[in-house]
């Protein structure tokens, strides 16, 4: 993409409204752009990064088994009477009348819905386990939307819900989401630890929310120092055999959101392994039996004859929320700094003086062959003074700069410049062509 035809709305001011640092980076750096209390437009940039945490979320759930559907945002209001939810979620619910006087809502969250779909088409045991998810926007009136996408009304999320014919396969459900969901975010380039966690308004007994260190996270949170660092299953983890170690290793060390903390077991630890720290949940799943199958009569055939109520879960992912929490553990006083799995092109390449044939026939060399290779280059062709384009660069925070300039081009050379740890170095024109053109594996 030619930086001179696309839309990248960045600002040079910090904006007043902004009180966390990855607020003011998106608005910052045109990611998005508020349209009411808690919603948001999601501009070119942002709209791209979504994309890529989209798709890491996707392939990580396809891998643990879990089936793609999509279902809509509006829903009856009669599904929810089922369930006996629909007065109790309270005025956190956006409801909705149509020109029939029909109710309606906007979802908060799909448990209903994919129960009714789940009972109206499975009727046997033979059929399960079942893990449907979807990517869907949400809807919740939260009382303070703040700290823009981080805690939004209208917010995107991932949520998977699993069906078993009983309480153990029930488990072995929820095991492997819990370690879809250590991949995903360490492919995000997060340490995301999970927690026991309150169940709230989606219930059950048994839930971890998966929690980014940050000291700007709204939750208070409590655990092992050796969660931190712990390394993730590989891209090839056998979903089919041996879950339980591996969720066994991290349940065994503490780890507790404030509303479950037990000061008592977390002071029984090393005083070197106690971390106390703010976080931000950027997942949440859920066990939570018959909670719903019950009240909506969802059975199937068991293997004795007679139907059996199906053992449920949920498994969420804050998907806008994640765009926001990755750029509070990434970022410097210049900018954002993406990790290269999200970013929204894979580089920048700069070209210092358009209009110079020697600069404008590199830059146009690099650009049409890591485009024809499948990178994705943001092509900064503009006129604009050097030192701005720097500067918008750093902002935006492509993981690399290819920098391309008449002195150096006279050399033979171009300049490579990681954003992270600002190293730079010189390549020949076909050397950077090789380096960039094959994207690594994440
Ligand atoms: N039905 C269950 C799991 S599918 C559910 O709704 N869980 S949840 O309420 O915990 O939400 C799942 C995830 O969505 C949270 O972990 C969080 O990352 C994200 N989320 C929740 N509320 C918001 C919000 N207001 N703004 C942005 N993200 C949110």
């Amino acid at each position: 993409m030619r930086l001179s035809r696309f839309y990248m709305p960045v600002m040079k001011e910090t904006p007043a409204e902004a009180q966390i640092v990855s607020h003011r980076l998106m608005l910052r750096a045109g990611l998005i752009r508020q349209q009411a209390a808690g919603i948001y437009s999601w501009l070119p940039l942002g709209k791209r990064v979504l994309a890529k945490i989209e798709q890491i979320v996707r392939e990580e759930q396809n891998r643990a088994g879990a089936v793609e559907v999509l279902m809509p945002t509006l829903q009856s209001a009669d599904l929810w009477r089922e369930s006996g939810r629909y007065e109790a979620y309270g005025d956190e619910m956006l409801r909705i009348t149509d020109r029939h006087k029909r109710e309606m809502l906007y979802g908060p969250t799909n448990e209903e819905m994919i129960t009714d779909i789940f009972r109206s088409t499975v009727k046997s045991y033979r059929q399960l386990p079942v893990n449907l998810y979807h990517i869907q926007w949400k809807f919740r009136d939260e009382v303070r939307p703040r700290f823009g996408v981080m805690r939004g009304r209208e917010f995107l999320m991932k949520d998977a819900y699993s069906f078993d014919l009983d309480a153990d396969s029930a488990r072995k459900s929820y095991r492997r989401m819990f370690i879809a969901y250590l991949r995903t975010y360490a492919r995000m380039g997060l340490k995301a630890v999970p927690m026991r966690a309150d169940t709230g308004p989606i219930g059950g007994d048994l839930s971890h929310e998966f929690i980014v260190l940050a000291d700007t996270g709204e939750s208070q949170v409590f655990c092992h120092r050796d969660l931190i660092e712990m390394p993730v299953p590989p891209a090839d983890f056998d979903y089919d055999g041996d879950s339980e170690s591996v969720v066994n290793e991290r349940t065994s060390l503490y780890a507790a959101t404030e509303e479950m903390h037990d000061a008592a077991a977390f002071e029984a630890l090393p005083e070197d392994k106690r971390i106390t720290a703010r976080g931000i949940e950027v997942g949440h799943i859920f066990y939570f039996g018959t909670k719903y199958s019950k009240p909506m009569n969802a059975k199937v055939a068991g293997p004795e004859g007679t139907d059996v109520l199906v053992e449920m879960g949920s498994y969420g992912i804050g998907v806008s929320r994640l765009a926001a929490a990755i750029i509070e553990a990434s970022h410097d006083e210049n900018g954002i700094i993406w990790p290269e799995s999200v970013a929204p092109f894979d580089l920048a390449l700069v070209n210092l003086k358009p209009g110079d044939a020697a600069t404008d026939e590199a830059c146009s060399k690099i650009y049409r062959e890591l485009g024809a290779a499948g990178r994705d280059v943001l092509y900064d062709d503009t006129d604009e003074r050097v030192g701005a384009k720097f500067a918008a660069m750093d902002l935006i925070g492509l993981p690399w700069q290819v920098i391309v300039g008449p002195k150096g081009l006279a050399k033979g050379e171009i300049e490579v410049k990681n954003r992270r740890t600002g190293e730079r170095e010189s390549l020949t024109v076909e050397a950077a062509i090789k380096r960039f053109a094959t994207r690594p594996a994440f």
